[in-house]
């Protein structure tokens, strides 16, 4: 098919419809040919989550479990110190993950708290980890603040398609999410930006978010595909499960039409059975979610995730410490 792994940002809503309308077997097999012009198919990158605020939340999501309005049993807390985030980051990398992302149940930071969050970030920098934050919306400001505090990615989601956004989230609109994504890049940073399936949207909002995030003046570094999971006493509790094969497909689409991106199969591996794991790495996915917990749900044990590892022979993808490469610059030098 032509164009499909070029990089685009001209997409049509046909020529999405037509990809999510292959039959499985092509569709796998266009994902997996244009993965693997660009990235070595058997590595995965791995990150590890961790809620430094949890809870409390003013915002009506109606996915989510930290929502103050909806009764689903989470405790609020305050802001994390530092101290305890590092121990965290530092177990994180112990286990093998090479990024860090800490989520706070915030609207948007305050300035008090994002100062407090900066020095977090510098701390888990020193570790030598990747860090990535995901606080709310984010004036150009702020964003410009925590890049300067060493900040490598802003988690941003836009969720859904805009005309599905509606049924999911009234409190803050499409364009706001678009704007806190510009103000992210235009700040130097990397941006993850995704969505979640299953909340009862169509094949038609699922093409259309990705469509959005594909026409972005850049394509995402990284695309988070979350599977909804289910959280009793939020208001999608008890929506009708997407079929599985349904979201193979949107890896795969996000796949072809961000080629360069990490796509990660995020929230919801734990109602996926290994076989399923392996189709999404199949149809392009390289990067996931790491350790027993998301946010404030389970997520599959880490000796879980390594003994799949060697089942399918997939390797964590390992940072490329910075000595390394200066010497291997300077190698070059000298042979030169
Ligand atoms: N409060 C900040 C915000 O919403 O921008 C950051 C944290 S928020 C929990 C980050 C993302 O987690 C949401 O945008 C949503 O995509 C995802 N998320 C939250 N609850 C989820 C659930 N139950 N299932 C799947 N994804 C979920
Ligand atoms: C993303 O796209 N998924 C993660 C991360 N970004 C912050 C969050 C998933 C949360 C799942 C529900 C929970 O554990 O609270
Ligand atoms: Fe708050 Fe973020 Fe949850 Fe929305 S997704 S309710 S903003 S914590």
């Amino acid at each position: 098919m032509q164009h499909s792994s070029d990089i685009r940002h001209d997409w049509t809503k046909e020529e999405v419809l037509r990809l999510f309308s292959l039959p499985f077997n092509d569709l796998l097999f266009e994902a997996q040919g244009v993965h693997r012009k660009h990235f070595n198919a058997n590595e995965v990158q791995i990150s590890t989550l961790l809620s430094i605020k949890t809870g409390g939340c003013a915002e009506d999501c109606s996915y989510c479990p930290q929502a103050a309005q909806y009764d689903t049993g989470v405790k609020a807390s305050k802001l994390m110190c530092k101290d305890d985030v590092m121990a965290e980051a530092q177990k994180a990398k112990a286990a093998g993950a090479s990024r860090f992302c800490m989520g706070a149940a915030w609207r948007s930071p305050q300035d008090r708290d994002l100062e407090n969050v900066a020095g977090i970030i510098e701390g888990v920098k020193s570790l030598g980890m990747e860090t990535c934050a995901t606080l709310g919306m984010l004036t150009p400001a702020q964003a410009l603040r925590l890049k300067e505090a060493g900040l490598d990615y802003y988690n941003h989601n836009l969720d859904t398609s805009e005309e599905f956004y509606p049924n999911v989230i009234t409190t803050r609109t499409y364009q706001d999410r678009l704007d806190t994504l510009s103000n992210v890049r235009d700040a130097g940073m990397n941006v993850c930006c995704g969505g979640i399936v299953g909340m009862g949207e169509g094949q038609t909002d699922r093409a259309e978010l990705l469509r959005t995030l594909a026409n972005l003046p850049e394509h995402p570094q990284s695309v988070p595909v979350n599977l909804l999971v289910q959280v009793k006493g939020t208001p999608l509790a008890g929506t009708e499960e997407l079929d599985m094969f349904d979201f193979v497909r949107a890896i795969a689409v996000a796949r072809i039409m961000m080629p360069k991106s990490f796509v990660r199969l995020s929230a919801g591996r734990e109602a996926m059975n290994e076989q399923m794991q392996a189709l999404c790495f199949l149809a392009g996915a390289n990067s996931i979610f790491y350790g027993e917990k998301l946010l404030t749900t389970p997520n599959p044990g880490t000796n879980e995730d390594m003994k799949l590892f060697d089942k399918l022979g997939l390797k964590p993808l390992q940072l490329v410490q910075e000595e390394h490469v200066h010497a291997a610059e300077a190698g070059v030098a000298h042979a030169a």
